[in-house]
């Protein structure tokens, strides 16, 4: 029978636990069989609610040698001291999105990474797995309808938690498109400019939103991002892709028809967790068979570092209501591909 990979996660908040019980009861090939986490107590309860062993600290499960592959789903800021750990002790480990906060912290997990000579971080951008982004990306790829010229985006989110502030529009949530794009499109950008909308009344005070995010890539292909997370509907993630020949669109995901209320419509995702369910399954799912055919083929880290490189160029823009430049440190010849 072949060997099961052993995963040890730190962080067991919510999205720690769905990626538990994701492993554990619907993927094949690895189980989670350990956690750690800043709060013990808590920590204890996931344990016994999921039969895992519970460390003291995430970097004695680290170093575990009961543990072959390590998660990351603490909260961002504590996502570069566990990595590195992970790094120093060779073993693969999937970081959710952002790999960290700021580019120079991404840029330590990269040259760590370079330093210890062999890929190990994949980082959490999920929607590179929608089956919907997948057949866009080969859509666009093969130029069967030509360059890619202008890209009509929208992230819309029914409400936010109340720690969300005017940067978390980028930061937590437009970063999704950010990886997501740069992938579909094959290449980096080169500006970005962040503007306002008109305020909804329905945002808490102090928060604007709705916002535009707007993205040009090197080759000059212009994209528009609406991010507007209090909308008081629905989930709603729109990528409309206009090429030379033809008019590319995210498919919608398939859900049932609802009669009521003398309307007649599809019913619609309350959030990203139902939205990217099936795109979550696939991440992890590759990721375990890569972990054991022994590479990195998800979002690398240099993908992080690049991914918050034009974040901070956004928030910047944002912040000082100008067009400002995207400049990347040049990508090392160990992460070509
Ligand atoms: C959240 O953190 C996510 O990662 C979701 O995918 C995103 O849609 C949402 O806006 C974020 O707040």
């Amino acid at each position: 029978m072949e060997q099961q990979l052993n995963i040890g996660l730190v962080g067991t908040g919510a999205i720690g636990r769905t990626h538990i019980e994701r492993i554990n009861t619907k993927l094949s090939g690895a189980k989670v069989i350990a956690c750690a986490d800043r709060n013990a107590d808590f920590c204890k309860s996931v344990a016994e609610k999921y039969g895992l062993k519970a460390y003291e600290t995430g970097e004695e499960m680290i170093a575990s040698p009961e543990v072959d592959a390590i998660i990351v789903t603490t909260l961002d800021p504590f996502h570069e001291e566990y990595v590195l750990a992970a790094v120093e002790a060779g073993k693969y480990v999937f970081c959710e999105k952002p790999l960290a906060p700021t580019a120079d912290a991404c840029k330590r997990i990269v040259e760590a990474e370079m330093a210890a000579g062999k890929q190990l971080v994949q980082v959490g951008f999920m929607r590179r797995y929608d089956p919907g982004y997948r057949q866009l990306k080969e859509a666009i790829s093969t130029r069967k309808y030509g360059e890619p010229l202008l890209l009509h985006c929208a992230h819309r989110n029914p409400s936010v938690p109340p720690e969300w502030d005017n940067s978390s529009a980028v930061e937590n949530s437009m970063v999704h498109e950010i990886d997501v794009l740069r992938w579909l499109l094959g290449e980096d950008y080169a500006s970005a400019e962040v503007r306002y909308g008109k305020a909804t009344s329905k945002a808490r005070e102090g928060l604007h939103d709705p916002q535009i995010m707007i993205l040009t890539t090197k080759s000059g292909v212009r994209i528009d991002v609406e991010s507007f997370v209090c909308n008081g509907q629905c989930y709603d993630i729109r990528c409309e892709v206009v090429c030379e020949d033809a008019i590319l669109n995210l498919p919608k995901p398939a859900t049932i028809e609802v009669l009521a209320n003398t309307v007649r419509g599809n019913a619609v995702d309350a959030d990203w967790s139902t939205r990217f369910t099936e795109a979550y399954n696939v991440e992890f799912q590759e990721w375990i068979n890569a972990c054991k055919a022994g590479r990195v083929d998800g979002p690398s880290a240099w993908d992080g570092y690049a991914c918050q490189v034009a974040a901070a160029a956004a928030s910047k823009a944002r912040d000082t209501q100008t067009i400002q430049p995207v400049v990347y440190d040049e990508k090392p010849a160990f992460y070509q591909k």
